[in-house]
């Protein structure tokens, strides 16, 4: 049995670390059913044991002395241990007095980036069951902007081929600090040949694996695509039958490339036009082979949507997609779904779906950054019970003074989490979590079309895990039908009863089961999954809804006028720090120490012009509040003049408390956090700070 019991027990277990998305394999060696070690698998063929800093303290996380044990309820200021059967039998009448009140629509629930896949359904599948359309999520301000806007172009969102590219363009990520298996895969590639790009405002720490940096002036990524489009059209360096064959609006796409000559987008860019030429020619000449890493760089601004949809066109122009070393267009494995058969519950649209229904569309959820004028001006009608998990808001979310104040409204706010964070401490109620390792989930397998199951190997009291949270909740309110599962086991053996595979079969298969072969150019046969059949380089679906059909690049609200004058410099925020994932980690100790507290990154120059040493201290202003900051003045080349940077998910320095809620792509909703007005004074030590 997949789900045996450890606690007895002194042997090794393969599952997979989750201190972050990706899900390396690791061995938990375990003895009396203490965790005594884990380290990666080595026998697993791609990361090959490798484990990244976060990947080496998965201990510190679970056995962490600061860790919630106990549920915990607000009484006037102070918290009140209370037993899980009560808390949860209080939280249910609550709930069901709201729906009462002011309909299931005013209860909602919200899941972070520490919930995703299968768990992240399991939310969604109470929130349908109850009745309510409002499921929030950090996918506000994550992936999805560029998940749809990719989408529309070639219909799903393609894996990178690293193990066949000849040119890898890393356009605004971080490899080596954010996705440690994909910067081994990079690695590896470059050892074999392959030419890699990095198109970055901050020459970040991956730069010095790249063959060619280029740094660009923030947010102006489409008007880079749009000019090497234009170079690859007027050179003919692109895939003339793919394009016959397999596109529409090549000659609208053409027309309008003509506009972005390299005058104007170095000009626009800050990229010199000998390199534009060169980024141009390096992708053409090693086309299909060329496949793009697009990291949250060009998402987090008021013109992501379009600017991804132009680096989108570039691959399918040199017909990469779907070829070797291209991009991959992976098929979904053919699983029981636990939404399917509840969406329907639910009429009404959640809240953002009127604004932004492409983002709705795509995501099937409301608009986080919405929530707050739901939760605080009852508009557009009110949200006043809210159960989170998994996140962190008061540190991720945009405009943090604002979500406090959001989430202080609540009727009822429930916090499920490992910790007391900034956000848990707004609640009403705070329930422990199970972390990674006190659940059993199915996963991607990290193989192409694969699928794998992670394994419980620890257990606390009253720390229950999502399934077993939602599961209790929802026969307290009285939908507990819709989960008749015993327990995961039994859930997840529902779920790939359509692979014909069991759990106990999936359980052995380390590596994960590939459930179909990759088959590169599927579109002969099946065409692509946008609305024609074909890649669109013009959009009618986009159309339809009042936005532009044709990537049409608009310059950010900072270069077009809008904040000029009043703000000196253009932030920054965000870029990952290896040890912490947004605000996790900060509570262990050694990654703490080493780290204390976020700095300004700035540049020399513009140091000197504010008289400031590194180390010295500064308040830093935007529209929305201001904080106090240490600064660190990076080397020449290592941020655009004009430009600075601060790392969130810091309860120290919460550089959310800057950061714009109002300043938003018109199509995905997604905040320009990687560009917000500001204006930095220094001021003396004794004005308090670290
Ligand atoms: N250690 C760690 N790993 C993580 C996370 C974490 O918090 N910590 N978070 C995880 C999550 S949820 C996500 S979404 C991913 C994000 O993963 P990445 O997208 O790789 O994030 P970063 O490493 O911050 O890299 C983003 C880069 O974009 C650059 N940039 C900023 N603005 C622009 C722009 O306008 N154009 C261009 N071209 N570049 C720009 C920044 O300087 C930065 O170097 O990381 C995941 N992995
Ligand atoms: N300014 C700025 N803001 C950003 C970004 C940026 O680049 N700049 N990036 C954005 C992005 S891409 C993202 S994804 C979001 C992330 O935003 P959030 O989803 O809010 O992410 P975290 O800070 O990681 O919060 C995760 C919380 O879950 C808890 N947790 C960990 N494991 C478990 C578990 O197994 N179960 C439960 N129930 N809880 C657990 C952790 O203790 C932590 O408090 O932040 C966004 N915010
Ligand atoms: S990259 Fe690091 S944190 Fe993420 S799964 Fe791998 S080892 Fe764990
Ligand atoms: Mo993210």
């Amino acid at each position: 049995m997949p789900m045996r019991n450890y606690s007895e027990a002194n042997c090794s277990v393969k599952t997979f670390c989750r201190m972050c998305s990706y899900r390396c394999p690791i061995v938990v060696l375990i003895e009396q059913g203490k965790i005594k070690k884990i380290t990666g698998d080595k026998d697993h063929p791609v990361t090959k044991g490798r484990l990244c800093v976060k990947g080496s303290a998965i201990l510190d996380l679970v056995y962490s002395p600061a860790r919630l044990l106990k549920p915990l309820k607000k009484v006037g200021e102070r918290w009140q241990e209370i037993d899980l059967e009560t808390a949860l039998q209080e939280i249910s009448q609550k709930i069901l007095s709201i729906k009462e009140k002011y309909g299931a629509k005013s209860v909602g629930v919200w899941k972070g980036e520490s919930i995703d896949s299968i768990q992240s359904d399991i939310c969604r599948r109470f929130a349908f069951a109850f009745g309510t359309p409002n499921i929030f999520s950090n996918d506000t301000l994550c992936a999805v902007s560029k998940h749809a806007a990719v989408k529309s172009v070639i219909g799903s969102y393609p894996t990178p081929d690293f193990q066949a590219a000849k040119c890898i363009v890393i356009w605004g990520s971080n490899p080596l600090a954010s996705h440690f298996p994909l910067y081994n895969e990079i690695k590896d590639a470059k050892q074999r040949g392959a030419k890699v790009l990095l198109i970055d405002p901050r020459k970040n720490s991956f730069a010095k694996f790249a063959d060619m940096y280029f740094p660009i002036k923030p947010a102006t990524d489409g008007a880079l695509a749009l000019g090497i489009i234009n170079i690859i059209i007027e050179n003919k360096w692109y895939d003339e039958a793919f394009v016959k064959e397999f596109t529409i609006g090549f000659e609208e796409l053409a027309q309008y490339a003509r506009k972005f000559n390299p005058r104007y987008v170095a000009e626009e860019t800050g990229i010199s036009q000998d390199d534009i030429y060169q980024i141009s020619k390096t992708i053409a000449e090693s086309a299909p082979h060329v496949t793009y890493r697009v990291g949250v760089g060009p998402e987090h601004h008021d013109n992501g949507f379009n600017n991804i949809r132009a680096i989108a066109c570039i691959g399918a122009l040199c017909g990469c997609t779907d070829r070797p070393g291209g991009d991959m267009l992976e098929e979904p494995p053919a699983l029981n779904s636990l939404v399917a058969d509840v969406q329907g519950n639910v009429e009404e649209k959640p809240i953002g779906a009127e604004e932004y229904p492409v983002f709705y569309n795509h995501r099937r959820e409301g608009h986080s950054i919405r929530a707050m004028d739901a939760m605080l001006e009852n508009e557009p009608y009110p949200l006043r019970g809210l159960i989170l998990t998994g996140a962190n808001p008061v540190l991720t979310n945009p405009n943090a003074n604002k979500v406090e104040r959001a989430l202080k409204s609540l009727d009822l706010f429930v916090v499920r989490d490992l910790f007391m964070t900034d956000t848990a401490r707004l609640a009403d109620y705070v329930l422990p979590a199970a972390s990674f390792l006190e659940r059993s989930e199915l996963i991607r397998g990290g193989r192409p079309q694969s699928i794998s199951l992670t394994k419980k190997v620890l257990e606390f009291d009253s720390c229950q895990n999502e399934y077993q949270f939602w599961s209790s909740l929802a026969k307290k309110v009285g939908i507990g039908q819709y989960f008749p599962w015993k327990d995961e086991d039994e859930l997840n053996s529902w779920i790939i009863k359509p692979l014909g595979l069991s759990l106990e079969e999936l359980a052995q298969k380390a590596e994960g089961h590939i459930y179909k072969a990759y088959n590169y150019e599927k579109f002969h046969k099946n065409g692509f999954e946008t609305p024609s059949g074909k890649v669109e380089f013009t959009s009618d679906y986009l159309g339809k809804y009042g936005y532009e059909k044709l990537p049409v690049y608009r310059p950010a609200h900072y270069l077009s006028g809008k904040n000029k004058g009043q703000y000196k410099f253009i932030l920054i925020t965000g870029a990952r720090q290896s040890k912490f994932n947004h605000s996790c980690y900060h509570h262990i100790p050694r990654f703490k120490k080493a780290v204390p507290w976020p700095l300004l990154e700035i540049h020399p120059e513009d140091a000197a012009s504010l008289q400031l040493a590194d180390g010295d201290l500064v308040k830093v202003t935007s529209a929305k509040g201001s904080l106090k900051i240490r600064v660190s003045i990076v080397g020449q080349d290592n941020i655009l003049r004009g430009f600075l940077q601060i790392t969130h998910g810091f309860d120290e320095v919460n550089v959310n408390r800057i950061t714009l809620d109002d300043i938003l792509d018109p199509v995905s909703g997604f905040p320009a956090v990687k560009s917000v007005p500001v204006n930095v004074t220094k001021i003396s030590e004794d004005t308090g700070c670290h």
